[in-house]
């Protein structure tokens, strides 16, 4: 199979949609209502509870989802929170712990939690009408699950596009028999921030689909392309066309905007483990850190055979483990937009030193950046070799006018569930037949590359295919789709059932 073709057929431009569609976008048709995803409200009832095995580690959390007031660093927003910090506390447990979390939902909407990457039982998946009834306003709701593999992932909503408010807070998972080869740990939150800043993500998504007609507030086209152009300028070679339908009017690193940012303090020649975590709902970044290169060494928590690398592309959904070793003085970590206008930024400070400007693109940026599936894998990441017993195709259409997304020729909820048979290894052949690029993402399982790579996010280039397979080893109900929030809200979303 090859690892990843271009597809011959011709799709029409979406920039000359973004360049002429606007003036018209006041008459546009709504187009809402044939693309509701929402699947008819399935009773689910109440989940099973679970026993911790024998001497099995239980680790314990409540989480209070909120609307709350955040300083983003000299932006101040209303917007909806775990507690009263975006990202949300962080949740840490040990390989095959058992992970006990209670939501109470205090927000006017309801809500559940996804967990990003885990192949946790699918009761706790998070995904309502299909493993859960939604958490209603003023209830709470226990979670309970098993985190097999180590790594880096992260928690959100799986309702509507709450994820692109300030619902999301990292979760590591640690390997006991890792030996650590490092001196200190900085998680690292990329977000693009739009809620609060005179919109919501809701009204975001009623303007993309045309409801209200107009452009985006803070998102003009002009904005828009002069963001593109210049990033075409900058990496004229970035493989993703067009990245992203926001532009977003912050971008931030640990909740925190370039103007004040987060800051890890350490000592020269130290070496740091980054686990950088794309929360974003619509932007892919390239990461770099000034004067520094990186190692990186595990994706979506699976190890890498290491690679050093300038920079690296990351899309939604996706992690990313890198290593760097500390020089002395004060550098920026950023992470620009890809496509759009904008920086994010956080800082490493080693020794006394003024800060860049805010918005120094260091020179690492400015060469090759690393794409994540060129990535290989270690030895122990590999699934054993065994040829596909089964093969399902992902067809991936949509455009932005009018703005609908799908998987298999129709929106979610109006297409066809695909069944996976337990115990078979299942290719999925994704087929990406559109203009833009979009980070597709499964839920319950990992899935292996054709060079071996195993991901759970992968990034899918306009016009391109990849086949990725997985063993249909966890039984249940679960989902595949895309990871721009606002294109999986629109319809790009998928079941796959296990046959019962
Ligand atoms: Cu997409």
């Amino acid at each position: 199979m090859n690892a990843s073709r271009a597809i011959s057929q011709p799709a029409a431009s979406r920039r000359a949609f973004l360049l002429g569609g606007l003036a018209t976008a006041g008459t546009m048709v709504l187009a809402g209502c044939s693309n509701d995803p929402s699947p008819a409200a399935r009773p689910i009832g109440a989940t099973p509870s679970l026993t911790p095995s024998a001497g099995q580690r239980v680790v314990s959390q409540s989480l209070v989802a909120k609307p709350t007031t955040l300083d983003l660093g000299g932006v101040t927003v209303d917007t909806w929170a775990y507690g009263d910090t975006a990202p949300g506390p962080l949740l840490r447990a040990k390989a095959g712990d058992m992970l006990r979390v209670t939501v109470d939902n205090q927000l006017p909407d309801d809500t559940t939690i996804h967990w990003h990457g885990i192949r946790l039982r699918n009761v706790a998946d998070g995904v309502p009408g299909q493993t859960q009834d939604p958490i209603k306003p003023g209830t709470s709701y226990t979670y309970e699950f098993t985190a097999p593999d180590p790594g880096t992932y992260f928690f959100h909503p799986h309702v509507g596009v709450q994820l692109d408010r300030g619902l999301y807070a990292p979760l590591i998972i640690d390997d006991p028999s890792e030996p650590g080869r490092y001196d200190a740990e900085w998680v690292v939150v990329l977000d693009d921030w739009i809620d609060g800043t005179g919109t919501t993500p809701d009204e975001v998504f009623t303007k993309l689909t045309g409801g209200q007609g107009g452009g985006m507030d803070h998102g003009s086209m002009e904005g828009m392309d002069h963001g593109a152009m210049r990033g075409m300028a900058r990496d004229g070679a970035q493989p993703f066309g067009d990245a992203g339908d926001v532009a977003y009017p912050h971008y931030v690193i640990n909740g925190r905007a370039p103007a004040d940012p987060d800051v890890l303090r350490a000592k020269p020649g130290q070496r740091v483990r980054m686990r950088v975590i794309n929360a974003g709902s619509d932007t892919i970044f390239a990461v770099a850190m000034g004067g520094h290169q990186m190692t990186v060494t595990a994706t979506d928590g699976w190890p890498v055979e290491p690679v050093t690398t300038d920079a690296f592309y990351i899309g939604m959904g996706e992690r990313y483990d890198v290593e760097v070793t500390l020089d002395d003085g004060v550098f920026p970590l950023v992470a620009t937009p890809v496509g759009k206008k904008g920086i994010a930024r956080a800082l490493v400070r080693t020794g006394p030193g003024r800060a860049p400007a805010d918005d120094t693109t260091p020179r690492e940026l400015s060469g090759q950046v690393l794409m994540g599936t060129d990535l290989r894998p270690a030895e122990s990441s590999r699934l054993d070799p065994k040829d596909p017993d089964d093969q399902q195709m992902l067809h991936l259409s949509g455009q932005m006018q009018p703005y609908s997304w799908a998987v298999n020729g129709k929106p979610f909820g109006q297409n066809t569930p695909i069944s996976l048979t337990r115990g078979n290894r299942v290719r999925l052949r994704m087929m990406n037949m559109t203009t833009m690029t979009h980070p597709m993402h499964l839920h319950g399982h990992t899935f292996a590359l054709p060079n071996g790579l195993r991901k759970d996010t992968v990034l899918i280039a306009p016009m391109r295919s990849i086949d990725v397979d997985l063993d249909a080893d966890n039984p249940g109900d679960w989902m595949a789709h895309c990871h721009n929030i606002y294109h999986a809200e629109a319809g790009m979303m998928i079941a796959l059932n296990y046959v019962k």
